[in-house]
């Protein structure tokens, strides 16, 4: 029995700072999968507010020490969800291990996040171009975990106006970056109905229309 298989995941640095690890969160799907329901069963997906007063496209929840929000007061991260007036849950150990080992394999090796951002796309949605500035520590990496239906994600430069490259990021992949690349403006593009089969390698019917991306991150 081949127990102590370890193959060495694919890796890719795609731009200066950016690794892509192509399906390796397929290894823990099961679990993550099982881990995401109890997670949104405690603190349900919202569309948050922006501070100017829109409902935002993705629905979001957290889990982790500390959760990202967005209300008519801004930008934060809480250690409490406003939902509930409680603390956002735990964060689960398939979640801690799939973000740590990508983090590692990019060669941040002491990254242990303390928040994770869960944004569901349905057909249609999109997010626009924006930083992530909310976090403490902008050498702390930050690390995506892709699922369900496949995304094209725009990764721009330091200038909302720099023209983005495109990334088609499918069902496991992960995606890393830090480094120069940390501030990077970055989006995703209106979320397609499944049209390719192949980038589809899981048979949840949820996933089958919805994109849920798990953003992790030290945030505090
Ligand atoms: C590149 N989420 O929640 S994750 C976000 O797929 C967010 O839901 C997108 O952007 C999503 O803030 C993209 C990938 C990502 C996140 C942050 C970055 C890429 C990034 C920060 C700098 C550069
Ligand atoms: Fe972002």
């Amino acid at each position: 029995m081949d127990l102590f298989k370890n193959e060495t995941p694919a890796i890719q640095e795609i731009l200066p700072d950016v690794w892509l690890l192509k399906s390796i969160a397929l290894q823990n799907e099961a679990i993550i999968l099982q881990d995401l329901e109890s997670v949104i069963l405690r603190a349900p997906l919202r569309h948050m507010m922006t501070p100017m007063g829109f409902a935002m496209s993705a629905a979001m929840s957290n889990c982790g020490d500390l959760g990202w929000v967005s209300d008519r007061k801004g930008y934060r991260y809480d250690v409490i969800d406003p939902n509930s007036d409680k603390l956002w849950p735990s964060m689960p150990d398939s979640f801690m291990q799939v973000s740590k080992q990508s983090a590692y394999l990019a060669g941040f090796k002491n990254f242990v996040p303390d928040a994770c951002l869960i944004n569901q796309y349905k057909v249609n949605a999109s997010m626009g171009l924006h930083q992530d500035k909310n976090e403490a520590d902008f050498n702390q990496p930050i690390v995506s975990v892709s699922l369900g239906l496949p995304a094209v994600f725009l990764f721009g430069g330091l200038l909302r106006s720099d023209k983005p490259h495109k990334v088609l990021l499918a069902h496991g992949d992960v995606l890393v970056w830090g480094g120069k690349s940390r501030l990077n403006f970055h989006g995703i593009m209106p979320v397609k109905a499944s049209q390719n089969a192949a980038l589809n390698t899981h048979s949840n019917p949820y996933l089958k229309n919805h994109r849920v991306n798990l953003t992790f991150r030290k945030a505090g």
